[in-house]
């Protein structure tokens, strides 16, 4: 199992071409000074996903530990960082692989797997990159599973043919498990075509929850849009009447001063000059206030308007 994933066997190039996978190079596996060994792989990857990109550079970095022992146990971490996708600077993932022999001609495959962050997204962001990290780590472990069991299959029946078989050329599959290995053949084919179907019925689905999600999204801007328009609008409608406000308290102002100039008597003596201007600046302040008490007259019936029409509105899009 560790040549068939960690070497470069037929069966992973193979699995590689199968996914598209291309432009593989790797370093040979180095010890470190800490006893484990590495190795890092670079590659493009194509990616079955029309939010993202057609294809991706990938870094991954692999860790043999040095607790494996070889033939018993190994336990391998690979780090692998997309270049070219959405928020690639946010997150990466973790591999680890542990195989474990089980018996003379068997061993168990576990693999674990977690989305790490760099630096912490928005929720909304990482919400999106968790899920169709996760969509696409399942749908390529999910195929690993499945040409591996293929592996042992035609590795047992080649054995059992007296070793005519070898290695020979496969039909492709998907998610396969050891008990379909065990049904007759024709049942065996018929199912094969299930799960085809069923396969691309998710393919379907997934691209069609795609398609929810964009129109959502095109949706909820368009509402967006729509509701800034109208708080410019009402804005710029307030703006007018404060300015309304100002000029009329002006030209009061302006109109109350000529008054009190042109009655103003020129043999008053000055304490009723005095007198007679607080008198006037008494009636300047009360004008004023009347015009204010207008203009708040004049904003409460159109507030009132525009709230009689948003339940019009409102009782229209319920009858609806
Ligand atoms: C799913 C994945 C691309 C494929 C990566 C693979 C399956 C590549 C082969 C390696 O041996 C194992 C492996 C590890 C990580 C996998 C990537 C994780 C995220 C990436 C998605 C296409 C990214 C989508 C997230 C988005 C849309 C936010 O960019």
């Amino acid at each position: 199992m560790f040549e068939l994933l960690f070497t470069d066997s037929y069966f992973f190039r193979r699995f590689m071409d199968v996914r598209k996978i291309t432009g593989c190079t790797s370093t040979s596996w180095q010890r470190e000074t800490s006893g484990s060994m590495k190795r890092s792989r670079n590659y493009t990857i194509t990616i079955n996903n029309p939010l993202v990109g057609k294809f991706s550079t990938a870094t991954e970095n692999q860790t043999l530990y040095k607790e494996s022992r070889e033939g018993h146990y190994y336990i391998v971490d690979a780090e692998v960082y997309t270049h070219d996708v959405p928020y690639h600077d946010y997150f990466y993932t973790v591999n680890r692989y542990c195989i474990i022999r089980t018996s003379k001609h068997k061993c168990r495959l576990r693999i674990y797997t977690d989305v790490k962050y760099n630096k912490q997204p928005w929720g909304f962001v990482k919400s999106f990159i968790t899920k169709n990290s996760w969509s696409g780590l399942e749908d390529y472990f999910r195929h690993l599973e499945a040409e591996l069991l293929e592996e042992e299959v035609e590795l047992t029946q080649g054995s059992g043919d007296g070793g005519k078989g070898g290695l020979r050329r496969r039909r492709r599959t998907f998610s396969r498990t050891l008990q379909d290995h065990a049904r007759p053949s024709r049942q065996y084919s018929a199912d094969l075509e299930q799960r085809r179907d069923s396969t691309m019925g998710a393919v379907n689905i997934k691209s069609a929850q795609s398609w929810n999600i964009t129109s959502i999204i095109a949706g909820m801007s368009l509402i967006l849009l729509i509701l800034t328009v109208l708080n410019l609008g009402l804005f710029f409608k307030l703006w007018a009447m404060e300015d309304v406000a100002h000029r009329m308290y002006l030209s009061t102002k302006q109109r109350m001063r000529e008054r009190a100039e042109a009655s103003l008597a020129p043999d008053l003596g000055p304490r009723q000059s005095v007198l007679h201007q607080s008198h006037d600046e008494a009636r300047l302040l009360r004008a004023v206030l009347q015009d204010s008490i207008n203009l708040l007259e004049q904003l409460r019936s159109s507030l009132l308007e525009l709230q009689r029409s948003f339940l019009g509105r409102n009782k229209t899009s319920s009858h609806l």
